[in-house]
């Protein structure tokens, strides 16, 4: 059987792609772009333009007027990660199975191609086709997710909550910020491209907050597996690293209880959106599967 998901993507990736190396070459700074390419070309999944796109097309709009939007989340998403990497934050070498931007560039040059990228974000929606009201609505909607009211805040709750105990709720909260808004944001923004009624625009944003919580727990199962099947030991016996996790606080088991739970909470809000929701179903899926 075909997956809807590996044929949206055949379909819309493409013309994406293109869009934004286009954006990267229009740089000014050769050294500049080569660092800003290095971490948008390194093999990410580019899951929050294809939500966005699929949920434009569920609502039956034209996924192409939406490449600018969806290439404005990819730009600031690449730019969090590279500037997360850095030794002031994660201090983290690797990326994606590859060397981080600051180790194959310097901290400096990181610092720059990270700025660059949240900034050429806006020049990339400022392409946006459709009605002068989408696009103001549009452009609060993504500076929102990634300031100082989304995932920009949530950074820093995370700074300061390592070496401290959170509850779960506090874990929650943090999480809806760090990796939710910005996946939240790209359903709304595709909700907005495609002129979603205000219940179907609801039933998007319950999916896309149990999605982006899901989709965390889901790291944090994965990350704690992996470092069990490293250490040979249960992964919630592991010591405490200083970081707060599901795993950590619930447990391999109750995490993955959890993880259930937010798959059947975005499958439900999914099965409420009037429209095709095959491709996002498909998305959805990938909380259900093993690593
Ligand atoms: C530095 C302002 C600032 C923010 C950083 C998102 C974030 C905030 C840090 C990343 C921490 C992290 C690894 C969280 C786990 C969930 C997550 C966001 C994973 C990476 O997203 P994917 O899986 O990445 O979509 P790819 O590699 O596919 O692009």
């Amino acid at each position: 059987m075909t997956n809807p998901l590996s044929n949206f993507s055949r379909a819309v990736i493409p013309g994406l792609e293109t869009y934004m190396n286009a954006q990267i070459k229009a740089s000014h700074d050769a050294h500049l772009a080569e660092a800003m390419a290095y971490s948008l070309d390194a093999g990410g999944k580019r899951l929050r333009p294809l939500l966005l796109l699929a949920t434009v097309d569920a609502l039956g709009g034209d996924v192409r007027v939406a490449y600018p939007a969806a290439a404005a989340l990819e730009f600031i998403h690449t730019y969090s990660l590279i500037h997360d990497d850095l030794p002031a934050m994660d201090n983290s070498d690797l990326r994606r199975g590859k060397p981080s931007n600051h180790v194959r560039f310097d901290e400096a040059t990181a610092i720059l191609a990270g700025d660059a990228l949240l900034t050429d974000a806006f020049v990339c929606l400022s392409d946006y086709a459709g009605p002068a009201t989408q696009l103001q609505e549009l452009l609060r909607i993504l500076a929102t997710a990634a300031g100082s009211r989304g995932m920009v805040a949530g950074q820093q709750m995370d700074l300061d909550g390592s070496n401290q105990h959170l509850s779960t709720e506090q874990l929650q909260h943090l999480n809806a910020h760090k990796t939710g808004a910005l996946i939240h944001g790209a359903v709304a923004m595709g909700a907005v491209i495609g002129n979603a009624p205000t219940r179907t625009s609801e039933h998007l944003q319950d999916f896309a907050t149990a999605f982006g919580l899901g989709f965390q727990l889901k790291d944090d199962i994965d990350d704690a597996t992996e470092t069990t099947a490293q250490l040979g030991k249960p992964a919630d016996q592991d010591e405490h690293n200083g970081k707060n996790t599901y795993v950590e606080l619930l447990g391999l088991d109750g995490a993955r209880a959890q993880l259930v739970k937010y798959a059947k909470q975005a499958d439900a809000a999914l099965g409420r959106v009037r429209g095709d929701t095959a491709v996002l179903m498909s998305i959805a899926d990938y909380l259900k599967r093993e690593k």
